[in-house]
Order: structure tokens, then C-alpha cells, then sequence
């Protein structure tokens, strides 16, 4: 049984923001905080009671926020921290909540740590990251290349995860400890009501063991961040890379005083070997690892996160949907079979308009660290025509182009004189919110009025799961049931089929298209939810 605090999160949507690439306020063609605060009506209206906002501290940019410089003020190019103060009050005069991304396994080598550390042994910082006189293990940086890099001033290596801008913290030295809870704590003051958690499983390592996460100390370490009385009422989801239960329970277990919940990357590209090469992925796997995962979490009274994108990702439609003719239809459709689940929904920035991924004909257009290090590694061997047919495939930057509001120059999302940081999305004149509103087929509209569902049934949130369809079977049928409130969701896969269920039903209140009975002939990716009678 989930626990009240855990119930409660059910009832969130939570709505994921790329700051810069969300709304422009100023012209600069970059998105900042005065254009999200324009925009949370908005996010209100699709029926989103938090935002979680991608990092918007102090940062160089190299990795677009992950590389912070300063986190207790506000990256030059999203405002000040009196418009951070504004969009907080916005936020909460709405009955909003907030949730920042905090980056607590490495800093930028700009931070203000990073330089008094490299400055060599016997100052205060001198510990607060990885330092060797000589390459210790054959460590590679998940943007490829050595994890060690030669700092001539210090005369010594230091341990990059990232990017070599991105310095790992040493989370052994009690002071990068102390240093991140007053970090939690000043922002938890300012009016956070939460955290996403970056790489969670990094901070505690075992190098001399040669592991680079999951090390002794991590829950400890997690448990020095939330643990604590003054912190636990906040939400918190880590970004962890497992797929263990026991381990999960070990992060999320309502009386570990750890996280409320992890991001489960099981069914998304990411995480896996060579995220640049499609997959067999469709949405009877999906369907599988969603079944597989809500057994387990309920097994283990765990809250779970419902996503199926966000920024480092490429858009779910566009890979195992049909993000072309029947691109409304198959969004709607995996939109019904996620977000009727048990869990906490995310939903993050474009998903609510069926945005699909983009493609950009040369390797100039993309901004993303991590592409573009896989990109010189694969010219070595490929074409530039394969490579780009991978990095458009698999690039980040497919989800972090400006979000398109109509079809004028750069769709709205800076003036149409403006440079925006990234080429607006090749699809944004034919898939942009004002045409979406405007549609009979509006993805938004269907999406606001999947989570009123759920927001108004207790059911959908935190209910009892029974599923009806089979691994083998190509559509997705499940209950949801609390007290004496049963509904039945069916979702169609790629192929017209007959579905039978075993029970009566009222008529459907959700579909993606005209249908009087839950029962019966669906079309491909037709999707329908109904009380059960
Ligand atoms: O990503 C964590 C991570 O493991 C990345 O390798 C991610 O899985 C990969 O980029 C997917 O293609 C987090 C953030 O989400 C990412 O944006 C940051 O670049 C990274 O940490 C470093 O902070
Ligand atoms: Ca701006």
C-alpha cells in the first residue's frame, strides 16, 4: 500500500521545462524566466500542478545548465533571481508547485570551488573534487573519451564524468556534503517544493574498486540531502541508472527517507548501449516494460514516475509511434496507456501538442556536447551521410529546439528578427500549439482532458492495476479500481483489431476517436477509457 505522502504525489502532474528553449522574453533568442511566467496559465490550463524547470543556475554552458557555476543565483540568460522570486509567487499564487534540477555530482571547472581547488593542496577546496598525479583507471566520459583530465596549474588528473568542463565533486569530503545541503536548504527557503536530482547514482564512487556509481556511501549521502526533517516533506525523483528492485527499494522505500521516486529508464532509449542506433522498440515493448515496472513498484509500495520523454531524449511519437499521418491518433494513444497508470505523470515541454522529433541536414545545426562528441567518433569511421542519419536519430537535441507556439518566424518563440540558440523545429510551421488549439484533433485538448480524468478520479491515481491484455498482444488493456470506482483503458496498437472485454461498460468519457462502446472494432492507435458498469 503506498503511503499517504506517496498517494498525494499521485495527484501531481508534473510538466518538464527546458528553460531555454521555452519562451523568449527579450529578444535574445535564448528562453528565459520572464517568458515561462508568461506562459503558466498555459501549463495550468493543460492541467499541470508543477514545473519542473532543467537547471537554471549560474552556468558556462557547456552542457546547457548541467555545468553550474554558482547555485545559488540564476544563469545570466534566464534573468535575475527577483524574476526566479516572480515565477516562484506565479507558481504558487496558482496553486503551483516547483521543482528545480539539482546537479550535486559535479560542478563547472568555472565554479568558484573548482578554480580555489586547482590552485593545489592545503587550501579549504583542495579535496572538494578527484585529484591523481597520474591516470588511476580507464574511466570513459559518457560524452566520450577519458573520464581524466590534466590540470596544468594543479599538476594533477581530476575525475570527469561528463564533459571536461564538468568536474565530479568528492562526495567523501564531508564539506562538498554540508556545502550541497546548504544548497538544498537555500532554495528550499526560497519556496522549492522539490527536486529532480541529476545522475543521483554518482555521487558516491569507489575508484580504487573501479566503481564509478552505486558506491558504499550513497545512501548515506542521499539520506544527508533528504533525510532530514526540515526536507521531507519535499517531492524528490533521482535520475538513477537501475533497473534493480532491490536497489530501487533501497532509493525510494517511503520509510528509507530518501527519494519519493527514480526516473526507471527501462523502456527508454537512453541508458542503453549506443543510443544513436535504433532498437526493435515499439509500443508492445513499451506496453511490456510499463506492466513489468507497475508490477514491481507495486509489489514494493514504491511510487513510480510516468515519462516518456524529456531532454535527453527523442520524442517517443517518432520512435515507435506514426508521427506523420496518424500522428494525433498515436499520441493520444501511448498519452492514454502511460498516464492512466499508477504513478507520478510527467509530461515534458511539446508532448502536449504531439511535437515529433526534428531533423536538421548538417552536423553545424546541433548544439548537443554529447552528439557532437559521438559525431567526431563515428566520422572516423562512417559517411557523413550515417552519421547524421544517427545523430538525428538519437541527438538531444531532438527534444531541446524552441518550443513552437504558432507558425510565424521562429514559431513564436523569440521576435521574428531574433537568432534563436538552436534552428527551430523543421516541423514547427505544420505542429505548433496555435494550429493544435485550432485542430478538431488537438493533442493539448486530449491531454487536458486525460488528466482531468485522472485528477478527478482517485482511481486513476493511486487504484488498484489489473491488466487484461498479454505480452503477445498487440493493443493494451488494463483496470483501474478504488472503493467502488472500476474503469477499464483500452489502447489500440498499430493494426485494426477486434477487442473483447470481459465485463459491461457505460460509454467511453475519453476516446481519440468517435466510439460508443469500450468494446468492440478499433482503429489503429485508437484509444478509449470507460466506467466500468
Ligand atoms: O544525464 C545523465 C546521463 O546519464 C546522460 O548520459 C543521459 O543518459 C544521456 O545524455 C542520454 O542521452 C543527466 C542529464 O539529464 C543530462 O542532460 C546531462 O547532460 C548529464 O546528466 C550530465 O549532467
Ligand atoms: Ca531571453
Amino acid at each position: 500500500m503506498l503511503s499517504e505522502k506517496y498517494k498525494d504525489f499521485t495527484g501531481w502532474t508534473i510538466y518538464q521545462i527546458y528553460p531555454r528553449s521555452f519562451q523568449d522574453s527579450n529578444g535574445d533568442g535564448i528562453g528565459d524566466l520572464q517568458g515561462i511566467i508568461s506562459k503558466l496559465d498555459y501549463i495550468k490550463e493543460l492541467g499541470a500542478n508543477a514545473v519542473w524547470l532543467c537547471p537554471c543556475f549560474k552556468s558556462p554552458n557547456d552542457d546547457n545548465g548541467y555545468d553550474v557555476s554558482d547555485y545559488r543565483d540564476i544563469m545570466d540568460e534566464f534573468g535575475t533571481m527577483d524574476d526566479m522570486d516572480a515565477l516562484i509567487k506565479g507558481l504558487h499564487s496558482r496553486g503551483m508547485k516547483l521543482i528545480l534540477d539539482l546537479v550535486p555530482n559535479h560542478t563547472s571547472t568555472d565554479h568558484r570551488w573548482f578554480q580555489e581547488s586547482r590552485k593545489g593542496r592545503g587550501n579549504p577546496y583542495s579535496d572538494y573534487y578527484y585529484w591523481f598525479d597520474e591516470i588511476p583507471n580507464d574511466w570513459q566520459s559518457a560524452f566520450g573519451g577519458s573520464a581524466w583530465q590534466y590540470d596544468a596549474l594543479r599538476g594533477q588528473y581530476y575525475l570527469h564524468t561528463f564533459a571536461a568542463s564538468q568536474a565530479d565533486l568528492n562526495w567523501d569530503n564531508p564539506a562538498v556534503v554540508k556545502e550541497m545541503q546548504g544548497v538544498v536548504d537555500f532554495w528550499v527557503d526560497k519556496g522549492c517544493d522539490g527536486f529532480r536530482i541529476d545522475v543521483i547514482d554518482c555521487i558516491s564512487k569507489n575508484i580504487e574498486m573501479g566503481e564509478n556509481s552505486h558506491g558504499p556511501r550513497l545512501h548515506e549521502y542521499i539520506r544527508a540531502l533528504f533525510g532530514r526533517e526540515k526536507v521531507s516533506h519535499l517531492f524528490t525523483v533521482g535520475e538513477g541508472n537501475t533497473n534493480d528492485i532491490e536497489d530501487i527499494v533501497l532509493h525510494c522505500g517511503s520509510e528509507r527517507n530518501e527519494l519519493s521516486t527514480l526516473f526507471i529508464f527501462d523502456h527508454m532509449e537512453c541508458g542503453r548501449s549506443d543510443k544513436f542506433t535504433p532498437k526493435e522498440d515499439s509500443l508492445k515493448t513499451l506496453r511490456n516494460h510499463l506492466v513489468y515496472w507497475q508490477t514491481e513498484t507495486d509489489k514494493n509500495d514504491l511510487l513510480y514516475s510516468l515519462f516518456i520523454e524529456n531532454h535527453d531524449q527523442p520524442q517517443i511519437i517518432s520512435r515507435i509511434g506514426n508521427d506523420k499521418e496518424l500522428r494525433y491518433e498515436s499520441a493520444t494513444d501511448i498519452a492514454t496507456m502511460v498516464y492512466l497508470l499508477k504513478g507520478v505523470p510527467f509530461i515534458y515541454q511539446g508532448q502536449e501538442i504531439g511535437m515529433p522529433a526534428a531533423h536538421y541536414d548538417s552536423i553545424d545545426d546541433f548544439d548537443d556536447v554529447e552528439c557532437l562528441g559521438y559525431y567526431h567518433k563515428y566520422r572516423e569511421t562512417l559517411s557523413e551521410e550515417e552519421c547524421l542519419r544517427k545523430i538525428n536519430f538519437g541527438s538531444r537535441d531532438n527534444a531541446r529546439h524552441p518550443m513552437a507556439w504558432d507558425d510565424s518566424r521562429n514559431s513564436g518563440f523569440t521576435d521574428e528578427n531574433a537568432t534563436p540558440w538552436l534552428l527551430p523545429h523543421n516541423r514547427a510551421a505544420e505542429v505548433n500549439v496555435a494550429k493544435d488549439l485550432a485542430s478538431e484533433k488537438s493533442v493539448y485538448r486530449f491531454y487536458k482532458d486525460l488528466l482531468k480524468l485522472r485528477k478527478d478520479n482517485k482511481a486513476f491515481q493511486y487504484g488498484d492495476v489489473e491488466v487484461f491484455s498479454k505480452a503477445e498482444d498487440d493493443f493494451f488493456v488494463y483496470t483501474r479500481s478504488h472503493g467502488d470506482s472500476k474503469w477499464v483503458v483500452v489502447c489500440n496498437f498499430e493494426t485494426q483489431q477486434n477487442i473483447e472485454l470481459p465485463f459491461e461498460c457505460e460509454m467511453p468519457v475519453l476516446a481519440n476517436m468517435n466510439r460508443a462502446t469500450a468494446s468492440g472494432c478499433y482503429a489503429p492507435y485508437e484509444c478509449a477509457a470507460a466506467k466500468v458498469k
